[in-house]
């Protein structure tokens, strides 16, 4: 059958598989949530949006004729994750991760890992410091359950709404991220401690280089459940799994 693939996007590896897939001229389409303001161009067509939860993203599937969805979306996009891995076994399609090691604490390191956010708010009781939240915009409110600690906040757009928490700087940026770029921005704004989820890959490492040169705590969150799907973590992996049909 002609491959005719559905790139579910948002990632470092989500773009260098959609320049590999342009390069060989592969029918594909890319995909984004549509979360931020202008997210980056890929070389191949391109959708934004949600496709309606499970249902959606099945008729979405046939409609479309596609054979095989390569799910590059972030370690912590659980749920399209988890939408992709049932469509894909109700519409009898084929289904495969590119995804990026987890990071792991390396000698010297202070990390304290905890599960969730709702354990990162409760991980930041006690007197008031400066506090690095690396998560973007989507878990913010959470904190105002700390209200003491100073916030830099990194986001990949100007914040659209109030931010709630009482004492905070917001940093506009996107990644990817290099080390000497977050040394100065910690050093810049005094940061105590560094929030971040376990991303893996290399578009957000950069912090934890910075952290561990500073001697600076960081709190880790760990990866949510993702679903049993089969998992690669090269381009070319995903591209031998296409033709391999
Ligand atoms: C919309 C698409 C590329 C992709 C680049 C990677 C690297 C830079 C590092 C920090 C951590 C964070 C955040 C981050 C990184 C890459 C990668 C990565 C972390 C873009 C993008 C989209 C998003 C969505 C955005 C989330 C937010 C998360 C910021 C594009 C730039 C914190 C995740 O403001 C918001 O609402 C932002 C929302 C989801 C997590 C969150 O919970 O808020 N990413 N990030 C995708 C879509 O619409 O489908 O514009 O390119 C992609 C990238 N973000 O092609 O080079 O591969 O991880 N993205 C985290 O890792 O913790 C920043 O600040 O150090
Ligand atoms: P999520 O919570 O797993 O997904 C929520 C809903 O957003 C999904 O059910 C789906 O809506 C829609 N969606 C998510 N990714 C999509 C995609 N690539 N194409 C079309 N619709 C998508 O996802 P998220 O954590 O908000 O992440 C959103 C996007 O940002 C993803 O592309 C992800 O790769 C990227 N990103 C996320 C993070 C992070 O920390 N979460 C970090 C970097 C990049 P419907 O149910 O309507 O289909």
């Amino acid at each position: 059958m002609v491959p005719n693939l559905l790139v579910l996007g948002g990632t470092t590896e989500a773009s260098a598989l959609a320049q590999a897939v342009a390069e060989r001229g592969l029918r594909a389409v890319f995909s984004y949530a549509g979360r931020v303001a202008s997210p980056s161009d890929q070389p191949i067509p391109t959708r934004v949006g949600g496709f309606g939860g499970v249902d959606g993203l099945t008729r979405y599937l046939h409609e479309h004729s596609i054979t095989h969805v390569i799910d590059a979306t972030h370690p912590f996009a659980a749920r399209m994750s988890w939408n992709a891995y049932h469509a894909c076994g109700a519409a009898g399609v084929r289904l495969v991760a590119l995804t990026r090691p987890e990071w792991q604490a390396q000698m010297g390191d202070a990390w304290t890992r905890v599960a969730d956010v709702e354990e990162t708010v409760a991980a930041l009781n006690g007197p008031a410091r400066r506090v690095m939240l690396a998560l973007g915009k989507l878990n913010l409110p959470a904190f105002a359950a700390q209200p003491q600690h100073h916030y830099i906040l990194r986001l990949v757009d100007e914040p659209d709404r109030p931010i709630t928490l009482p004492h905070h700087t917001v940093v506009v940026a996107r990644g990817p991220f290099d080390a000497a770029g977050d040394m100065a921005l910690f050093r810049e704004h005094g940061v105590e401690v560094v929030v971040c989820k376990n991303a893996g890959g290399a578009g957000a490492e950069a912090k934890l280089h910075a952290a561990r040169i500073l001697g600076l705590p960081v709190i880790m969150i760990d990866r949510p459940d993702l679903p049993p799907r089969v998992e690669v973590a090269t381009v070319a992996e995903v591209l031998a799994w296409v033709v391999a049909d």
